[in-house]
């Protein structure tokens, strides 16, 4: 049986990001996946406008129920909401050793709406510790993690190792908010590894969530965690080649093209 890989993360009706496009993400790459929700947003192209927290409890069942009769073949986490949604799916990550789990550590959306409550901001290393495979923050996570400001290479580095050193977790830092190129520093504890691709020009809704989706279906593969980061890297770049407006200045992923599907037969 396939095993599934599971998001754990919150609901975007205009399946721009979270959950659905998480989903999406498994699917392109060849996986089948299924989904925990921990809360559901109310959001257009212009931003979230509210945030509706599942409890802890739903987290849970809806987790329980689902391992119960699944082979489950990694998990990726996203936004949160709640101190105690990040309690209940660190307890989650802690019974699944041994299989591939990639914590995006998601704090507020684009347009500034908080996505995790901040009270919660300096327990997220602590409750991961020791219980993800990677981290995927972006500067201004990296910057709320480590409480420096990240605004360089040099920085980044540091902030990967402090990160590191409070979580034992490897750190994929996300610079894609740098001027001219970008460039994504990946530190396991030992090993440092740049992978630099040119900045997209294009702010396109989505794309932590993408990149978190696709580096764990290619760990599921049994890709190390190099080069999983960076056949994701290249799959949201890819991505973001092909993405289509969605009014007020926003782009959004179009997963419709290109999903290989036959052809129809011709219309009699
Ligand atoms: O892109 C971060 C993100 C994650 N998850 C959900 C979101 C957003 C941004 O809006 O709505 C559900």
């Amino acid at each position: 049986m396939t095993r599934s890989l599971i998001t754990i993360a919150g609901w975007d009706p205009s399946a721009g990001a979270g959950a659905l496009l998480d989903l999406r993400v498994f699917e392109r790459l060849g996986r089948p996946g299924c989904g925990v929700l921990t809360a559901v947003t109310a959001q257009s192209p212009a931003g979230v406008a509210r945030v509706f927290p599942l409890t802890a409890g739903a987290v849970t069942a809806q987790f329980e129920r689902l391992a119960e009769g699944l082979e489950i073949g990694g998990v990726k986490v996203g936004m949160l909401a709640t101190s105690a949604n990040l309690r209940a799916v660190a307890r989650i990550l802690g019974r699944l050793d041994g299989r591939p789990r990639v914590v995006d550590p998601v704090f507020r959306a684009s347009s500034g709406a908080l996505l995790l409550e901040r009270r919660a901001w300096p327990r997220v290393l602590e409750a991961f510790a020791g219980k993800a495979e990677l981290l995927t923050p972006n500067l201004d996570e990296a910057a709320a993690l480590t409480g420096r400001p990240v605004r360089n290479a040099a920085e980044m580095k540091a902030a990967a190792e402090k990160i590191h050193a409070r979580s034992g977790l490897p750190c994929l830092l996300k610079g894609g908010h740098l001027e001219g190129w970008a460039v994504d520093v990946l530190f396991d504890g030992k090993d440092w590894v740049e992978f630099s691709h040119p900045r997209e020009p294009r702010s396109v809704h989505g794309t932590g969530c993408f990149l978190s989706s696709a580096i764990l279906a290619y760990l599921a593969e049994g890709r190390p965690l190099k080069e999983a980061c960076g056949l994701g890297i290249f799959r949201v770049g890819q991505a973001i080649r092909s993405a289509v407006p969605a009014g007020e200045g926003r782009w959004v992923f179009d997963l419709s093209r290109g999903s290989g599907r036959p052809p129809l037969p011709p219309r009699a």
